[in-house]
C-alpha cells in the first residue's frame, strides 16, 4: 500500500521498487537516510539511535512499546517534521497491533465554510509528548491543551493549523488527535474548544484506513497529509517493525 511520496520519482532517489526481492528492498531502506529532526529529537530524549533503520518493536531494546498510540504526525514539534515513512513488519501479534492512517486532506475539505474561513490563518504548538513523560504534571494528566497554569515545555515550535501540501498544494488540517496543543493568540477556553471540535472531526470512521499488518509488509505513507494510530495488543506477544524516516520541510 502507498500513500505518496511527495510525487518524487522512486528510482532517482533509489527507494524501494514494487518489482524487488523483499532482500533488495531492505537493502534499498538501509540506504535512506533517517531525518535530521529525528536524530536531534533521539539525541535529546537519550534514545540511542546507531542506524538509520529504527526498530518499533515491544522487544529487544524497541521503541514505542505495546500501548495504543494515539493519532499523530510523526516529529510534529519539531520545526521540520518528516516528509514520509516506510514501516516494515518483521514479526506482528495475533490480534491488535493494527495501525490506522486518517486522510488530513478531506478533513479540511469536509469542514464546514466558516470553520474553515476561521482557522485558515491560525498557528499551533504541538508540543513534545516525550517531553511530557520527563515532565509530567503534579496531577500525573497528560493534557489535550496547555492552559495559562502550565509551564510550557520547551522547546517548542508553531506551525500553521492549516498546512499546505509542499507537493499538491492542498490544504489540510495539521492538527492531531491527543497531544498537547495550544492555539497561538487565543484565550485558553476557546482554543481549547476549536481544538475539541477539529479532533472530533478528525476521528470520523470514513475518513480512516486501518491496516492488518501481515509479515513482510512493507506500508509507506505521507506524514505531511496524514495522522496515524496505532491499537494495543498484548504484551506477552511480539510486535517486531522497522521504520525509516524521510527528511521534511517547514510546514506553510
Ligand atoms: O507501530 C505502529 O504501527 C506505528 C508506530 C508509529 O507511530 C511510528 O512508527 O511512527
Ligand atoms: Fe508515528
Amino acid at each position: 500500500m502507498l500513500f505518496s511520496c511527495g510525487g518524487r520519482p522512486l528510482r532517482r532517489h533509489g527507494l524501494p521498487q514494487p518489482g524487488q526481492s523483499a532482500g533488495h528492498r531492505l537493502k534499498a531502506l538501509r540506504r535512506l537516510r533517517m531525518s535530521i529532526c529525528g536524530r536531534q529529537l533521539a539525541a535529546r530524549m537519550r534514545i540511542s539511535i546507531d542506524a538509520d533503520v529504527v526498530l518499533i518493536a515491544n522487544v529487544g531494546g524497541g521503541l514505542l512499546g505495546n500501548d495504543e498510540l494515539h493519532a499523530h504526525y510523526d516529529h510534529h514539534w519539531t520545526p521540520q517534521p518528516s516528509a514520509s515513512s516506510f514501516l516494515h513488519a518483521l514479526e506482528v501479534p495475533s490480534r491488535g497491533g493494527d495501525t490506522t492512517w486518517i486522510n488530513a486532506v478531506l478533513a479540511y475539505e469536509t469542514l464546514d465554510e466558516a470553520t474553515r474561513r476561521e482557522i485558515d490563518d491560525l498557528q499551533l504548538i504541538t508540543y513534545n509528548p516525550f517531553l511530557r513523560r520527563l515532565r509530567p504534571l503534579a496531577s500525573g494528566r497528560a493534557p489535550l491543551y496547555r492552559t495559562p497554569e502550565i509551564e510550557p515545555l520547551s522547546p517548542y515550535v508553531a506551525h500553521p493549523l492549516v498546512r499546505t501540501h509542499p507537493d499538491s498544494g492542498k490544504r489540510l488540517l495539521y492538527l492531531d488527535t491527543h497531544t498537547e496543543v495550544e492555539v497561538l493568540g487565543w484565550p485558553a477556553r476557546r482554543g481549547a474548544a476549536l481544538v475539541e471540535r477539529l479532533r472530533a472531526h478528525l476521528l470520523q470512521p470514513r475518513l480512516a484506513y486501518t491496516h492488518r499488518w501481515s509479515v513482510g509488509d512493507l506500508v509507506w505513507w505521507d506524514n505531511q497529509a496524514t495522522i496515524h494510530s496505532r491499537s494495543a495488543f498484548e504484551a506477552g506477544e511480539r510486535r517486531v517493525m522497522k521504520r525509516v524516516s524521510l527528511a521534511g520541510t517547514r510546514p506553510f
